[in-house]
């Protein structure tokens, strides 16, 4: 790593099939800052134990996740792709930095509230220390920038607090990092309930689209999303369901609100959601095709994950050995 090139920093948790949420909010964007910047996505499967997870799955999830950062377009050898558990760090100092965060900081957190009340049989610990353990991801690596969806943003502000509050007492530790959230596509809505985030935890399938949908599910999905009772293609204040369906358009298309009420004046909704689902489709039709290619080659995977976690543990001791440094930690002989 080239001591003056900037950071980026972010992950998907393997804790479902990801959605166009995730592709759109992440993922897609992740591919901009490869030129620019010195780059760590990580599988947050550490982060994906908050929730319980049938073991197989989480595996499967988690080499399939590692191939979908490839499929859409992250290139293994300008970009460090691994998996959060291979580098114990995160946890080491996720623990340290436990200790630099306040409880009522972490009482506030609407991911936390949301979690916690969709789960109301297994509020562990790790749900409500979530954060800590997101912050210590991100300041391992002395990240400048956090490409994350909306959802994200309050847990890249609790992550700035703790670095400010660390290097308050300690200064020089950490680069506090910045969220970069995409202007469009930060908080895709559920089809079924378009007030709602689209989550691929969500119990309806029909309320998501996973990235890995074939074309015909994805067109059928669309076609059965919640709208309203008006007739008219337009971006208004209470039309939840189309304006989340714009939305998806102007994503996939790079068309603007007016162009898309142009384009289907006169035409009714199903004109409308028809197109959308094509559009969609199409776009994620060779995200597919080069996600069987990878999912074929285990042991290319495997090779992958191992220089990755090899990168990201060379950076992240030395951020480790800092903080264990100033903290007044005895070095182990
Ligand atoms: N609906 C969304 N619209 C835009 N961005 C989204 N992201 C998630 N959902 C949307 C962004 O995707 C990245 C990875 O998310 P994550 O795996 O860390 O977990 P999450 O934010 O909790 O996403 P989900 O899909 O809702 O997962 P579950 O159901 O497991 O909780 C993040 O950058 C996120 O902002």
């Amino acid at each position: 790593m080239l001591n003056d090139q900037k950071v980026c920093f972010s992950g998907v948790q393997p804790s479902g099939n990801l959605t166009i949420g995730n592709y759109l909010g992440a993922l897609r964007n992740f591919s901009a800052y490869s030129e620019a910047y010195k780059c760590f996505y990580c599988v947050v499967d550490e982060h994906a134990i908050t929730v319980r997870q049938e073991p197989a799955e989480l595996r499967r999830r988690t080499f399939e996740t590692l191939a979908l950062y490839i499929a859409c377009g992250l290139d293994p050898d300008k970009n460090t792709l691994y998996v959060q558990s291979h580098v114990p760090a995160h946890a080491e100092l996720a623990w340290i930095l436990n200790c630099f965060t306040m409880f009522g900081e972490l009482s506030r957190m609407t991911q936390f509230k949301d979690k916690s009340a969709r789960h109301a049989d297994n509020i562990n610990a790790g749900l409500f220390t979530y954060p800590v353990l997101m912050a210590s991801d991100i300041l391992l690596y002395q990240t400048d920038v956090v490409p994350v969806g909306v959802d994200q943003k309050q847990h890249v502000e609790l992550c700035r607090d703790v670095a400010e509050r660390f290097n308050q007492v300690f200064p020089g530790t950490f680069t506090v990092p910045q969220p970069m959230i995409a202007e469009n596509g930060k908080k895709i809505m559920s089809l079924a309930e378009p007030a709602k985030k689209m989550s691929k935890s969500d119990e309806n399938p029909n309320a998501v689209v996973y990235i890995l949908d074939d074309r015909d599910t994805i067109i059928r999905k669309f076609r059965r999303a919640v709208t309203d009772s008006d007739t008219v293609v337009r971006f208004a204040e209470g039309k939840d369901g189309i304006n989340n369906l714009m939305t998806i358009y102007a994503c996939f298309t790079g068309k603007t609100m007016e162009e898309i009420e142009r384009e289907f004046a006169g035409k009714g909704y199903g004109d409308f959601k028809a197109a959308v689902g094509e559009v969609t489709a199409d776009a994620l039709t060779p995200v597919r095709t080069r996600f069987g290619e990878l999912l074929a080659d285990k042991a290319y995977l495997e090779a992958q994950m191992k220089k990755g976690a090899d990168e990201a543990a060379y950076v992240a001791r030395r951020t480790l050995s800092k903080v264990q440094k100033k903290l007044g930690f005895v070095p182990r002989a």
